[in-house]
């Protein structure tokens, strides 16, 4: 293969991170609205000083009160209803046909197994488990790619999806200062806190088209022909959030032409690889056709829902590159990147996702429980459907919901009719219109009907 140029050659190998100095917030990065930081009072003499002393003791007296988290806020509302109706489709988390939370067997039967084998708790390196590193990259790629044959990739444990992209996005700060970061219109909400908390600008490209409840293949592609080049461009590997929309393969590889033309960097979100299809490989299909013409990549992975290890806090950032010594270097980098914030990622999972993917048994039983997952959810999608087109009988066209892959439905119900469902239904579900399948079950699916008819047909 030719030498590609890389967009981390000027990296160097990372000194011992504890002789690291930093040299302080750049101004431009410093907070400039009141909405997420707290100000200290101006106080220009003593007796203004004992007065605020004396009124409110307090040197957070200026702290605003947070809104609640769109998404995990919603399960903090359910649990304080009190109604038997109620139904949480608000937050992505696999439930069982009785609404229960699911401990996948094959989780029960490695933490066995590591009970048996009584593991320590020592502290893992920086990076984190060796077995665990190994394994989830195998997973994303396929043991015999190229990529990890040549040691083209930098893996570091992280702290689930979430975690792994804030490590990402903290690399992107450091070592691609500047260059902004485009994300899908609209996307996961929690990535744009990520890029703002870690100080990278981004902006968004066109995705979803509420006109034919589908892709639009040509703003997006015509939006990442407008970005700067060089820009990075996150991507959903598969199952996006929340429109539950994803390129075809045909799509995928103009996709990538664009970013190849344009010099961008993807940068791929997997948090649901295995849920979307129930096959770990195809769901790892965008990634591997991108990673198959040498492209550069920033993936993150999560464990949260293919093996239910919500809070666990398991996943992994990975960066390929372009030569083994360059990941190596890479690698360093984000150890000390981590060092400061986090120190060493948690052991548990780590061990879990290691024991399940390195025992060719437990890797079968994990797939067969994955696809039991993925069909349940495929199995009320179709059932919330026939629900619809039975009870509407104004003839819409309700075949977006078959058409959506994964987790969730983006019903196309606007925020008052979303308050609507909550308010009239208990039916918890984020303001955007989506609901999470993974928490409905096909007993309900009829009084969902009920209540997305009512709050479409009755709600401004
Ligand atoms: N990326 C995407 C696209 C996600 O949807 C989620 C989770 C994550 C990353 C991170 O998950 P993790 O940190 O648990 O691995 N999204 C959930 C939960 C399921 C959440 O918002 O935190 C959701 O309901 O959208």
């Amino acid at each position: 293969m030719a030498a590609v140029p890389s967009s981390f050659a000027t990296i160097s190998q990372a000194a011992d991170s504890t002789t690291t100095k930093f040299c302080g917030l750049r101004k431009s990065l410093l907070p400039t609205s009141t909405g997420n930081c707290f100000a200290l009072p101006k106080i220009k003499d003593r007796s203004r000083l004992n007065m605020a002393v004396a009124t409110d003791a307090s040197r957070f007296h200026a702290v605003p009160m947070a809104p609640p988290d769109p998404i995990l806020g919603v399960s903090e509302a359910f649990r304080a209803d009190t109604s038997d109706l109620k139904l949480n489709l608000g937050v992505g988390a696999y439930r069982t046909e009785d609404l229960q939370p699911y401990v996948l067997n094959v989780v029960k039967k490695a933490e066995k197994l590591m009970l048996e084998k009584g593991e320590n708790k020592e502290y893992l390196p920086i990076e984190g488990l060796a077995a665990f590193n190994k394994a989830t990259a195998e997973l994303l790629l396929g043991a015999d790619n190229p990529v990890i044959k040549e040691g083209r990739i930098a893996t570091v444990q992280g702290l689930s999806g979430t975690g792994s992209l804030r490590l990402a996005a903290a690399f992107i700060q450091r070592y691609l200062p500047g260059v902004k970061v485009l994300i899908s219109s609209p996307t996961w909400g929690n990535h744009k806190n990520i890029l703002n908390d870690a100080g990278v600008p981004w902006s968004e490209y066109r995705y979803f088209d509420p006109k034919t409840v589908g892709l639009d293949f040509d703003g997006m592609l015509a939006d990442m022909k407008d970005a700067p080049n060089g820009s990075i461009i996150l991507l959903h590997g598969c199952a996006h959030n929340p429109t539950g929309i994803d390129p075809t393969t045909e799509q995928w590889d103009i996709i990538a032409d664009v970013i190849q033309e344009k010099e961008h960097i993807a940068f791929f979100d997997v948090a649901y690889q295995g849920f979307a299809s129930g096959s770990l490989d195809e769901d790892a299909n965008s990634v591997r056709r991108f990673a198959a013409r040498g492209m550069e990549l920033f993936v993150a992975q999560s464990y949260s829902k293919n093996l239910g290890l919500y809070a666990e806090r398991i996943g992994a950032t990975n960066v390929i590159t372009t030569s083994p010594e360059l990941a190596l270097r890479i690698k360093s980098q984000l150890k000390r990147l981590a060092r400061p914030m986090y120190s060493n990622p948690p052991v548990h999972g780590a061990r879990i996702v290691a024991n399940v993917v390195g025992d060719p048994a437990l890797f079968d039983e994990w797939r067969a429980e994955m696809q039991l997952m993925a069909g349940r959810i495929k199995q009320v999608r179709q059932k919330l459907y026939d629900e619809l087109v039975a009870k509407d009988k104004s003839g819409k066209d309700w075949s977006f919901i078959l058409k959506q892959i994964g987790m969730f439905s983006f019903t196309g119900l606007s925020q008052s009719q979303s308050e609507n469902m909550t308010n009239k239904w208990h039916v918890y579900m984020t303001k955007d219109g989506r609901i999470s399948l993974a928490g409905l079950s096909s007993a309900k699916c009829g009084y969902l009907a009920d209540a997305i008819i009512d709050s479409y047909y009755n709600v401004q």
